[in-house]
């Protein structure tokens, strides 16, 4: 879209799908262009006719080669902490009640592999790279690289990627590693990522996005809690027209026509 600089954005079907356009600097991540990408998702998240998005990167050469070290450079740590460094980078994520899907093709290196891991699903082209490569600057990831990293591969694996710096993933190892949930050929890999958000958006919306928090729940409460929660939303999904017609469509043997009410 037009008042979009370091970004593109278009819709398909009922996805909509971001892509960091940044080309000459492998997609580095700045204030301005957080700023756009905010302003995207916050956008489709309200799109009732969106049902999930795809996050990319244009070209195939980096999904993002991390934050912008020169615009970093200079930063002091009053400032960031009075100004919330990397707060507005990643509120808007947190808080977007439809599924993002990662098409992470090329490098994903320090707040590129945060970002995509910020993201739910992670689909990786056959040469992407994944890295935290921070500790080579002299600072530490920042954006989830100690914590959700270690969720998705374990202690030893995350600790190893942290402490070196160089140590990657390529995409065979993260999708063992259980980083990525699947692999595509480079070419086909943002319409592969497309065809599933699509899939996705065809399911009933609040159902949706209920299994995404309570998926998510599983990262932040104990499992009597968590389990407590995932309950009370399979209950209350039964309040829905969706849950009505779905179950209507099986046993009438056709496909169900969900109206997200
Ligand atoms: N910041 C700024 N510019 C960058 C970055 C970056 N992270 N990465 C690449 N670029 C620029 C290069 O400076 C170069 O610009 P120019 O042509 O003007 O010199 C251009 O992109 C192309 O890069 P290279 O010439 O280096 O390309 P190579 O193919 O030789 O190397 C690499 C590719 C290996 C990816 C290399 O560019 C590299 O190591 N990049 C830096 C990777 C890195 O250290 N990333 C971590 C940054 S720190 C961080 O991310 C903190 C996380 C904060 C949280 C974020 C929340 C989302």
């Amino acid at each position: 879209s037009a008042e979009y600089t370091l970004i593109k954005t278009r819709i398909e079907g009922n996805v909509g799908v971001v892509e960091l356009h940044r080309p000459k600097a492998l997609n580095a991540l700045c204030t301005d262009l957080f700023r756009e990408l905010n302003d995207a998702l916050a956008r489709f998240d309200q799109d009732k006719n969106i049902g999930a998005v795809v996050l990319t990167g244009s070209g195939t050469r980096a999904f993002a080669a991390g934050a912008d070290i020169k615009e970093m450079k200079d930063k002091d740590f009053v400032t960031n902490y009075t100004k919330g460094f990397l707060n507005l980078w990643t509120e808007q994520i947190d808080r977007m009640r439809k599924p993002i899907i990662a098409a992470v093709n090329g490098y994903a290196l320090g707040g590129g592999c945060e970002l995509a891991m910020m993201c739910d699903i992670i689909y990786a082209g056959e040469k992407a790279v994944f890295g935290q490569p921070e500790i080579n600057l002299g600072i530490i990831p920042g954006a989830g690289g100690t914590q959700r990293l270690v969720h998705a591969i374990g202690k030893a694996k995350a600790m190893e990627m942290v402490l070196t710096g160089n140590a990657k993933l390529t995409a065979k190892e993260a999708e063992a590693a259980g980083l990525v949930a699947r692999i595509f050929p480079i070419e086909s890999l943002v319409e592969e990522a497309i065809k599933i958000a699509q899939e996705i958006a065809s399911k009933s919306q609040p159902s949706v996005q209920m299994a995404k928090e309570a998926v998510n729940a599983a990262f932040e409460m104990p499992l009597s809690s968590g389990l407590r929660f995932e309950r009370r939303l399979f209950q209350a999904l039964f309040a829905t027209k969706d849950q009505k017609e779905g179950m209507a469509a099986f046993a009438e043997k056709r496909k169900p026509n969900f109206t997200h009410e």
